[in-house]
């Protein structure tokens, strides 16, 4: 059956491969399940036919025969269910795993997209600095507290997981602002995980397509 994807046709961030078709991408790769992509524009994303796949009319999505999954992490998830490779077989291992792909979108994440909306969106505002000092402070405490957890470990709990997958892209999304390199020990399990061959086949993959787009 094959696997089929949706990512951007024209990514914002010109290849540096911090939009979240790179998650699954790179789930796939780290499990070695070829797969298709299907690129849309920003215009096909809010049409009937994606938003039947994406109630948001958002990438990434996810087509397996009869199945239609959106949301990064539940693919992810679905992905390290399916296919040997992203999740321990002992129970309680496999649950902390689990557990740290939540953690990455819903107590790691957010304050790092907050940051990039203020950046982006309210860029202009006279409020924004104070925002930012406020959001760069909310970071900092995460990235402390899983600085911390991680200690001198190469992963979070064990073997790489897909909680590792999950949390290395989070932490990405944070390169440009230099806060990740405030933290040695992150930056280097960031490196780590990029340093890993599948990672490097999705980064070149989703690139590809920034190239390819660029020269039109
Ligand atoms: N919670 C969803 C998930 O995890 O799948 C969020 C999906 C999402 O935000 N998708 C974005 C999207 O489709 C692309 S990844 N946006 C179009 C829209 O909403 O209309 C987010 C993203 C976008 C751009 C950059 N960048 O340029 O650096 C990075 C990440």
């Amino acid at each position: 059956m094959t696997i089929i994807i949706t990512a951007f046709e024209s990514s914002p961030d010109k290849g540096q491969g911090l939009a979240r078709d790179v998650r699954v991408r790179w789930a796939l790769e780290e499990v070695g399940q070829p797969y298709d992509v299907r690129l849309v524009s920003f215009k096909a994303m809010k049409e009937p036919a994606h938003l039947a796949l994406n109630p948001f009319g958002q990438i990434p999505t996810y087509e397996e025969g009869n199945l239609a999954l959106f949301e990064s992490g539940a693919i992810v998830l679905h992905i390290a269910e399916r296919y040997a490779g992203l999740l321990p077989s002992d129970a309680a291992a496999r649950a902390r795993a689990i557990a740290w792909m939540f953690a990455s979108v819903g107590t790691v994440e957010p304050p790092i997209l907050e940051r990039q909306v203020a950046k982006l969106l309210e860029g202009d505002r006279s409020w924004t600095s104070q925002r930012l000092s406020l959001i760069d402070e909310r970071i900092r405490t995460r990235l402390g507290e899983l600085s911390t957890r991680l200690g001198d470990a190469d992963w979070l709990d064990g073997a790489f997981s897909a909680g590792d997958l999950m949390m290395v892209h989070v932490l990405l999304r944070l390169r440009p602002s230099g806060i990740l390199e405030e933290y040695s020990s992150l930056s280097a399990y960031v490196a780590r995980a990029e340093a890993r061959p599948p990672y490097q086949r999705a980064f070149a993959a989703q690139l590809a397509v920034f190239n390819s787009t660029s020269k039109d």
